[in-house]
């Protein structure tokens, strides 16, 4: 993106029975950033999530919706929404990562987009970290900051690589950044998805910036996280490692 163009950004927001988050997430995104536009990617929530986005995208240009018929984890509706962001029209100068349940505040938003490509010091990719100074976790068990502070610790030393908040999920990608990864070989389809989209895009030389954010737990819906999925990230940062040496 040249200095002079003004930034197009998209934000990918997956979701899988978020019925009570999916209309007030997405009217808090665009209050943040009125020029960006948004992608629910909704794998046939049993609850009626993806109807609700079609009104919300009936109702406002700036909305898109991606139906994707069963839930094959966030990982893989990521790239399905990478893959439309990139061969959308628009030609999105940003795409950003983010949860539906208010975890992620959408306040961070122009923040997270300034520091990509933002002049002296920008980053191709910036990150919502928690475990930055100023940054942190609100309303959480301390089994669920063990757990995330041992994935974060566990991913950093199996992978060699210096990012605080690996496990992160509020990310915004410089376009440039996505286009120069090879996105086949991207194996997670659940949470390790976001572990091994940094993983490689460090190791493909794309400078990252991580900036403080509080991240509270959910007040609406329920959570996705299984064991299965946590054990899968697991297992990809050893084959990651592995294949590497
Ligand atoms: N499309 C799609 N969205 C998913 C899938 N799994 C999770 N999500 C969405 O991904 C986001 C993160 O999932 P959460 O369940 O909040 O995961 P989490 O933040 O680790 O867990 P909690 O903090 O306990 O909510 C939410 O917007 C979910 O609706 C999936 O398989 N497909
Ligand atoms: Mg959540």
């Amino acid at each position: 993106m040249s200095a002079a163009e003004s930034p197009r950004p998209l934000v990918l927001l997956p979701t899988y029975n978020e019925r009570d988050n999916v209309e007030p997430i997405t009217a808090a995104i665009l209050a943040a950033l009125p020029d960006a536009r948004v992608l629910i990617i909704d794998d046939g929530s049993p609850d009626g999530t993806g109807e609700l986005a079609d009104g919300l995208a009936a109702a406002d240009a700036r909305v898109h919706v991606l139906h994707r018929r069963a839930k094959e984890g966030l990982g893989r509706a990521y790239l399905a929404g990478i893959d439309w962001a990139l061969e959308h029209p628009s030609r999105f100068t940003h795409i950003i990562t983010m949860d539906a349940d208010f975890s992620h505040d959408p306040a961070y938003l122009p923040g997270l987009l300034a520091a990509v490509h933002g002049g002296e010091g920008g980053a191709d990719f910036s990150i919502g970290s928690r475990y930055v100074s100023g940054g942190g976790t609100r309303g959480w068990s301390l089994g669920r900051r063990l757990l995330s502070r041992g994935g974060g610790l566990y991913a950093r030393t199996i992978l060699g690589f210096g990012l605080r908040d690996p496990t992160a999920g509020y990310v915004c990608y410089g376009r440039g950044a996505l286009a120069a990864l090879d996105r086949r070989a991207v194996a997670a389809s659940g949470y390790g998805f976001q572990i091994e989209m940094k993983y490689r895009l460090v190791r493909a030389g794309q400078r990252a910036r991580e900036l403080p954010i509080v991240f509270p737990d959910r007040e609406r819906g329920a959570s996705k996280m299984t064991p299965k999925i946590a054990l899968e990230a697991v297992g990809l940062c050893l084959r990651l490692r592995l294949r590497r040496s």
